[in-house]
């Protein structure tokens, strides 16, 4: 263009100036436009005065000590012997550091009934984590789309997406979800998308997976679609094109899920070390569940099991069950508040689909470090198994959920009474693959 020419003719003593005006992110992105820029926006002169204006000792946040405070006094001095590009280099790795230590810093502290850590929005905030989905047609060609809305709660983050321009679902094959986090983060901004960012895989899926098996429920608008891990995929039933994406986060791990994988490759949980302990009963007991039913910020089912425990006798099929609620016991049936619906909305519409929601679950095991977590759309389905000591309670439903490393089921009853869902069952089953490899028995 007629202006880029005119910056290109432009005497470098006079660019250096313009540039100097610039903060880090914008110069990083002047410095992509050619050679000649990028040099000059390596420039050490200006460089060495954003890393003092960042990391200088007034900003008490960034507690930068005495000793480093006279280095960068004397490097000051001696900026024509360090290379080009020197203190460009240095603000990075300290800027990333920074981010880094005050990330963990806020990640520490974790709440006593769900393992997790309390402060995870402002660790968001800190370092400027957002999730984008990528949809990828079948020639490979891509579409980035920003997420439209988040929402926090105590065990996970959702977070949707909906966009007018979307692509024809047919030309679709796979839809990536990833964390994305930009390479600087300046604390007194709110992070641009225009930055350079990394890219980490959370999941893959394919879109050729919507079908009757997936298919959740529906309301007068859309049909919804559930897809593992945790995905849920509205579609406008009148032409079957995409109409918004939700995706459940579970809070364990996010932040390394969000940001240490690649942009091909997702972060894989660093495996647990056993604590060897010879008890017979070992793996079995004193497991703690936080459980929540919910759909945005309504809550229809939240509470927190101590204690929980199998026997040896309970293993089946290859898996433990932990009773949670007793159908035998009646003073541990809970009934779920309000009227169980999952609520979407997009720029023009809104609706609910009824009987579905979001469950929540983060099982901890007896040293209190999350064992099975995981945030999921279910839905409640009458039951169709008969049942002699219960059906004249009322119309039974179930809710089930599954994953590789154990299931979930609840059964529930109308009263129509008191035109309540009581919970009369929740057992969990877990793996025993899984409780070997994490507790190294056998
Ligand atoms: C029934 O459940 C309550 C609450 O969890 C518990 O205190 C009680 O011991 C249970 N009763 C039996 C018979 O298991
Ligand atoms: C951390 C957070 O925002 N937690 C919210 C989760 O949702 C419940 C309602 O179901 C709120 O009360 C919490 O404040």
């Amino acid at each position: 263009s007629i202006s880029s020419l005119s910056h290109q003719s432009m005497p470098s003593e006079i660019l250096l100036k313009i540039f100097a005006y610039l903060d880090a992110v914008n110069l990083l992105c002047v410095g992509c436009v050619n050679r000649r820029f990028y040099h000059l926006a390596s420039d050490n002169f200006i460089w060495v005065r954003i890393y003092s204006t960042a990391f200088s000792p007034k900003r008490s946040n960034w507690k930068v000590n005495s000793v480093e405070k006279t280095a960068v006094s004397v490097n000051l001095l001696s900026l024509e012997d360090k290379e080009a590009g020197y203190w460009k280099k240095e603000y990075i790795v300290k800027q990333i550091a920074s981010v880094k230590a005050t990330v963990a810093r806020l990640l520490k502290p974790v709440n006593p009934y769900t393992g997790l850590p309390v402060k995870i929005k402002e660790a968001l905030r800190v370092s400027g984590l957002g999730w984008v989905i990528i949809l990828r047609d079948k020639s490979g060609k891509e579409y980035i789309t920003e997420h439209v809305r988040l929402s926090v709660n105590d065990t996970s983050v959702s977070v949707v997406w909906y966009g007018k321009n979307w692509p024809h679902l047919a030309t679709l094959s796979t839809l990536d979800l990833c964390g994305v986090t930009p390479v600087f983060m300046d604390r007194y901004k709110s992070p641009t998308k225009t930055g350079p960012r990394w890219r980490s895989l959370i999941a893959r899926y394919s879109l050729s997976d919507l079908t009757e098996t997936t298919l959740m429920g529906c309301d007068g608008l859309i049909q919804v679609f559930c897809l593992s891990p945790g995905l849920l995929v509205g579609l406008w039933k009148r032409d079957e094109e995409l109409a918004f994406v939700m995706a459940n986060l579970h809070l364990h791990q996010l932040m390394e899920r969000s940001t240490l994988g690649s942009a091909t490759t997702p972060y894989e949980l660093p495996p647990h070390s056993p604590f060897l302990d010879d008890a017979p009963e070992y793996g079995l007991h004193g497991y703690q569940l936080h459980v929540d039913l919910h759909s945005g910020d309504i809550s229809y089912l939240c509470g927190t099991f101590h204690n929980l425990f199998s026997k040896k006798e309970y293993i089946e099929n290859g898996y433990v069950k932990l009773v949670v609620i007793s159908f035998d016991n009646n003073t541990q049936h809970v009934p779920l508040i309000g009227k169980v619906g999952l609520s979407w909305r997009t720029n023009i519409f809104e609706g609910c689909i009824k009987s579905c929601s979001v469950m929540d679950v983060t099982l901890l095991d007896d040293s209190g470090k999350p064992f099975w977590c995981f945030s999921s759309p279910v839905c409640m389905r009458p039951s169709t198994s008969p049942c002699d000591t219960c059906d004249f309670l009322g119309q039974r439903y179930c809710v089930d959920y599954v994953d590789s490393e154990g299931r979930v089921h609840l059964d529930l009853v109308w009263i129509e009474e008191t035109k309540e869902y009581f919970v009369v069952n929740l057992a969990l089953y877990l793996s025993v693959a899984k409780i070997n490899h994490w507790f190294g028995t056998e």
